[in-house]
C-alpha cells in the first residue's frame, strides 16, 4: 500500500510533469521555435522593455506649466500656492458641487440669491459642459457630441457647507450657434445684462478653430454692453496633438511654441485697441485646458488656471482671511486737545 506522503510526493511530480510537458509543447508550437520560446521565457523575468521609449523632445503633460498653456498680460500669473488653494476649494464634498437651479428664461431665475456667479458660453459643442465637470470634479452637467442639448441656464453651487451658501456658482448656458434658438440668446443678453450676482463671463473658444464669425459677434456685444469677460481656449489637445495618443506620450517644445504664438495672436481680436473698440475687451488673460486628457490626481490639463480664474472672478484669493473680504483698520480719530 501507498504511504499517504508517498502518493502526495508521485501527485507532485505527475502535476509538475504535466506542467512542463505543457509548456515544452507550447514552446515547440511558438514561431520562434523551441530555443526562442526558452530566451522569451528568460526574457519574461526581466523588466518589460517599454513600447514606446520615451520621446527627449516631448515633455510630460504634467510637467506643462502656467506659462506653457497660458498668456497673462493684464494679470499676473497665479502661484503655485493659489492653484493648490483653487483645487482645494473645488475638491468634491457632500454640499459641493450641487445643482441648485435650472432656468430656461431670464425672469425665473432666483433673485434673492447672494452668492457670486460666474457663466460658461460658447458654440454648440465647445466643450462647456465638459470643460465644467473636469472643473467640479464630478459629471453633473450633461454633455454630448450632438449640438444644442443644454437648453436652460443650469447653476452649480460650489464650496457650500451644511446649511450655508456656496463660495461661487457656475452657470452652464445653452450654446450659439448650430442648433441653437434665437430664443435662447435673448434670455442669455438678458441674464447678462441685468444679473447683480453674475462677476464674469468666461467664453469658450474651440483651439482647433480659432475665433469665427459667431464668436466674433459675441465678443462686440460684450464690448458694446460692457459686460465683464474672459476668453477660455477649450480642447486644447488638439493644437498639443494630432491625436489623443500622441499628446498622451507628451508635447514637444513646437507644439508649445505653436500654442504660444496663437494666444499672441488672439489678444487684439479679444482685446482690441480702446481708441478703435466700441467698449471694454476682454480680461488680459487667456488660459487653455482640455476636459479629455487627464494628467492623474483626478487632475485635467490646465483646470486649475481655470479654477483660479473663477476664483478671482468671484473675489476669493485664497489670503490669510480665507476669501472673506479684508477688515479695515480702525480709522484713527483726531485727538482734542
Ligand atoms: N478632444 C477634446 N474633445 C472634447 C473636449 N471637451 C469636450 N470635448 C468633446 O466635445 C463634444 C461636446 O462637448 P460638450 O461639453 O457637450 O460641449 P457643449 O455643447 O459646449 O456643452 C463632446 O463630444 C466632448 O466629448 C476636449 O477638451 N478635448
Ligand atoms: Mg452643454
Amino acid at each position: 500500500m501507498v504511504r499517504a506522503p508517498d502518493f502526495l510526493e508521485n501527485l507532485t511530480r505527475i502535476f509538475s510533469w504535466a506542467q512542463v510537458a505543457a509548456k515544452y509543447l507550447n514552446m515547440k508550437r511558438s514561431p520562434l521555435g523551441l530555443q526562442g520560446a526558452y530566451t522569451r521565457h528568460l526574457n519574461l523575468r526581466q523588466p518589460p522593455t517599454p513600447i514606446h521609449p520615451p520621446n527627449p523632445n516631448k515633455r510630460g503633460l504634467q510637467d506643462l506649466t502656467i506659462s506653457d498653456l497660458c498668456y497673462y498680460w493684464d494679470t499676473k500669473p497665479p502661484t503655485s500656492e493659489q492653484l493648490a488653494f483653487a483645487d482645494k476649494l473645488f475638491v468634491p464634498s457632500r454640499h459641493s458641487p450641487l445643482k441648485l437651479w435650472s432656468a430656461a428664461k431670464f425672469r425665473t431665475t432666483p433673485i434673492t440669491s447672494i452668492e457670486p456667479e460666474v457663466a460658461f458660453l460658447g458654440r454648440s459643442n465647445v466643450g462647456k459642459s465638459s470643460l465644467l465637470n473636469a472643473i467640479m470634479g464630478q459629471e453633473i452637467c450633461w454633455t454630448s457630441s450632438k449640438p444644442g442639448r443644454t437648453r436652460e441656464m443650469n447653476a452649480f453651487g460650489i464650496g457650500g457647507t451644511k446649511g450655508g451658501e456656496h463660495k461661487v456658482v457656475l452657470l452652464d448656458m445653452p450654446g450659439y450657434g448650430k442648433a441653437s434658438r434665437a430664443e435662447w440668446g435673448m434670455e442669455i443678453m438678458k441674464y447678462l445684462q441685468g444679473r447683480k450676482q453674475l462677476r464674469r463671463a468666461f467664453i469658450l473658444i474651440d483651439s482647433e478653430h480659432g475665433i469665427k464669425k459667431n464668436d466674433a459677434e459675441i465678443l462686440q456685444l460684450f464690448r458694446h454692453y460692457a459686460i465683464p469677460h474672459q476668453i477660455i481656449l477649450s480642447k486644447v489637445d488638439k493644437v498639443l496633438a494630432k491625436t489623443k495618443k500622441q499628446v498622451k506620450s507628451g508635447a514637444s517644445a513646437v507644439s508649445v511654441q505653436r500654442l504660444q504664438k496663437m494666444l499672441e495672436e488672439m489678444r487684439p481680436q479679444v482685446q482690441p485697441d480702446v481708441r478703435v473698440s466700441e467698449g471694454p475687451g476682454a480680461l488680459g488673460e487667456l488660459v487653455t485646458c482640455s476636459a479629455d486628457i487627464s494628467i492623474g490626481g483626478g487632475q485635467f490639463l490646465g483646470v486649475n488656471a481655470v479654477r483660479w480664474a473663477i476664483l478671482s472672478a468671484a473675489g476669493i484669493d485664497g489670503s490669510l482671511q480665507g476669501g472673506q473680504p479684508v477688515p479695515k483698520p480702525p480709522v484713527a480719530t483726531p485727538e482734542t486737545p
